[in-house]
C-alpha cells in the first residue's frame, strides 16, 4: 500500500517505475539534524545497534536481526515501497515505536460506542485520530499509553480517574502502521494499541483538554466515524467487534432457539424467518470480522 503524502514531504514517485531504486526521491527533514542523537539516530548509526532494536512480529517484540526485515548497506528496509527514501521526518531508521490508547464508553443517549479522539494539526485536512504517541527511549509501552493520553487530552484530569482507566486494558493490535503519511522506505511506525473501556459516569469525570502544539481539538466521537488518521479506523473496527460481538452472538443463539421451538411446533414459516434473520446478522456483522 502507498501511504498518503505528508504536508512536509516532496512528491512520492510511483513504485511501478522500473528505475524506482535509482529515482526514488530522497528526503530527510531538517528537524533530524537538530535532534541527531537526541531522539533521532545519527546518520552513521552502527549496524549492530540497529540489529539489536526491536520489531513487532506476531504480537511479540523480537530483535531486528531475528526478524524477516532485510538490511541493505547496513540499514533496515521497509518491506513496502513508499516512493520516498531516507527517514523523512521520523527519527529512527527502521521501526519507530508508538503506542495508541483507545478510551471508549457507550453513550446511551446516542446509542453509540464512542472513543476519545484528537484533531491532529499536522495533516491536511486535519484528521481525527487516537491520542497516541512515540515511545521514549527506555520507556515501557504501558507508561507511554498513559503518558501520551495525559499529555494530549487529560493534563487537567484528576490522577485517580486516570489510574482507574489505565488499570485495565485490552491489547487490540501490535505491529506496523501501514498508512502513516510519514512512512518512508527507511523508516516506519510500529504501534501497540490498547483499549480501555470505561463507564459513562466515569467518562463524565474526565475534563478533556487538547495539547495545542499537536492538536486542534479533543472530544468523544463515534466509533463509526468514517475517516481517521493512518490505520486508526482498523483499530477502532477491532474495538467495535470486541464490544458488540457478544450481542450479535446472543441474538443469533436466541433466533436459533426460537427456530427450534417453532420446528417442534411444526410452524415452518416462523422457522424460516428466524433462520433467515440469523443468517443475515451473521453475514453482516460476524463473518470475516476481526476475531
Ligand atoms: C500513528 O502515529 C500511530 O498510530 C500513533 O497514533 C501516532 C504516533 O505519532 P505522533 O502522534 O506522536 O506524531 O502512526
Amino acid at each position: 500500500m502507498f501511504p498518503t503524502n505528508h504536508p512536509q514531504y516532496p512528491a512520492r514517485i510511483t513504485t511501478k517505475d522500473p528505475f524506482y531504486y535509482k529515482n526514488v526521491p530522497y528526503f530527510e527533514g531538517d528537524v533530524l539534524k537538530k535532534y541527531e542523537n537526541v531522539w533521532a539516530d545519527p546518520r552513521d548509526v552502527n549496524v549492530n545497534d540497529l540489529q539489536d532494536r526491536m520489531t513487532w512480529q506476531n504480537n511479540n517484540l523480537i530483535y531486528l536481526k531475528d526478524s524477516n526485515i532485510k538490511f541493505v548497506n547496513g540499514f533496515p528496509k521497509n518491506s513496502q515501497k513508499t516512493g520516498l527514501a531516507g527517514r523523512g521526518i521520523l527519527g529512527r531508521f527502521g521501526p519507530n515505536h508508538a503506542a495508541d490508547p483507545i478510551v471508549t464508553r457507550f453513550n446511551l443517549k446516542k446509542m453509540s460506542l464512542e472513543f476519545i479522539a484528537v484533531l491532529r494539526n499536522d495533516t491536511k485536512p486535519a484528521m481525527w485520530a487516537i491520542p497516541g504517541g512515540m515511545v521514549d527511549a527506555g520507556e515501557e509501552f504501558s507508561a507511554t499509553l498513559k503518558r501520551e493520553f495525559v499529555e494530549e487530552v487529560a493534563s487537567k484530569c484528576d490522577k485517580n480517574i486516570i489510574d482507574k482507566i489505565f488499570s485495565n486494558g485490552k491489547t487490540i493490535y501490535s505491529g506496523m502502521v501501514y498508512n502513516d503519511p510519514r512512512t518512508t522506505d527507511d523508516a516506519w511506525i510500529e504501534t501497540k494499541v490498547v483499549n480501555y473501556h470505561i463507564s459513562y459516569s466515569d467518562s463524565l469525570k474526565l475534563n478533556l483538554t487538547n495539547q495545542d502544539e499537536e492538536n486542534y481539538a479533543v472530544k468523544w466521537i463515534s466509533c463509526s466515524h468514517p475517516h481517521l488518521y493512518a490505520d486508526h479506523k482498523d483499530y477502532i473496527k477491532k474495538v467495535k467487534w470486541l464490544y458488540y460481538k457478544k450481542y450479535y452472538y446472543f441474538t443469533i443463539y436466541s433466533l436459533l432457539i426460537v427456530g427450534l421451538i417453532n420446528y417442534k411446533m411444526k410452524n415452518f414459516t416462523k422457522v424460516s424467518y428466524s433462520t433467515l434473520a440469523g443468517i443475515v446478522i451473521y453475514k453482516l456483522f460476524c463473518k470475516n470480522k476481526i476475531k
